[in-house]
């Protein structure tokens, strides 16, 4: 029977625990707490299939999901709150960056910001890995719903002057708002029936 909606794969602590590298992967990066598995949720029109918590450090793995479309998408651990426990942030530091530099069939990152808040020295210290890496990349600005729409454009217009050649998109996971670009590029349409196959070589 044909998967109709995206499902949990795996949960890597470890690069060997890593699914065989078969599929193109899509993965969500950004500070803790800055909403990347409310946005996973809401691209993947679930409530609850990534876990959600106000306390920072909530996704310890990398977590995988497999969607219809053929795409895994791949919820990465945070960077940049100083309360996570010391021996987990020295874990999350080699973990990620190898999975972002190493892993052959990762195709595309969002790299999330929080909207509420002005660039933190952590998002731009990510920001330049990924402008080095050299791979495919895009802002997902969160938590729309929660600033006023002359701030988001300061913000945003802030963010252009700065990156000129870096897309972005703003989002809302709790109004399900802002997705919709997201959702189109991953395959995932409203109706689970009309889903399309996406490639890298057909994007
Ligand atoms: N107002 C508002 N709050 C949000 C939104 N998205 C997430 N949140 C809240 O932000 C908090 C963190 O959300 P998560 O999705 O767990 O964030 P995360 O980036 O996955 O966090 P870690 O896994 O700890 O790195 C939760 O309390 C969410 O309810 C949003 O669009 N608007
Ligand atoms: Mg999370």
């Amino acid at each position: 029977m044909k998967q109709k909606s995206c499902i949990f794969l795996t949960s890597a602590p470890h690069p060997r625990a890593f699914p065989p590298a078969l599929h193109p992967e899509v993965a969500f990066w950004g500070r803790s707490n800055v909403g990347k598995s409310s946005v996973l949720n809401a691209v993947m029109g679930s409530k609850s299939l990534a876990r959600v918590s106000k306390t920072p450090g909530c996704t310890q793995n990398l977590n995988f999901y497999h969607c219809p479309s053929g795409i895994r998408l791949v919820d990465l651990p945070g960077y940049g709150y100083a309360k996570v426990p010391h021996n987990m942030q020295k874990r999350w530091s080699y973990l990620v960056p190898e999975y972002l530099t190493t892993r052959a069939p990762l195709w595309k990152i969002f790299i999330l910001i929080d909207s509420r808040h002005v660039l933190q020295p952590a998002d731009l210290e990510a920001l330049s890995f990924l402008q080095k890496l050299g791979r495919r990349y895009e802002v997902i600005f969160t938590k729309i719903d929660a600033i006023s729409a002359s701030l988001l454009n300061q913000r945003t217009s802030e963010f252009s002057t700065q990156f000129q050649k870096v897309p972005w998109i703003a989002a809302s996971a709790k109004e399900k708002r802002g997705l919709e670009s997201v959702r189109s590029f991953l395959g995932i349409s409203a109706n689970p029936r009309s889903e399309i196959l996406l490639t890298p070589d057909n994007p």
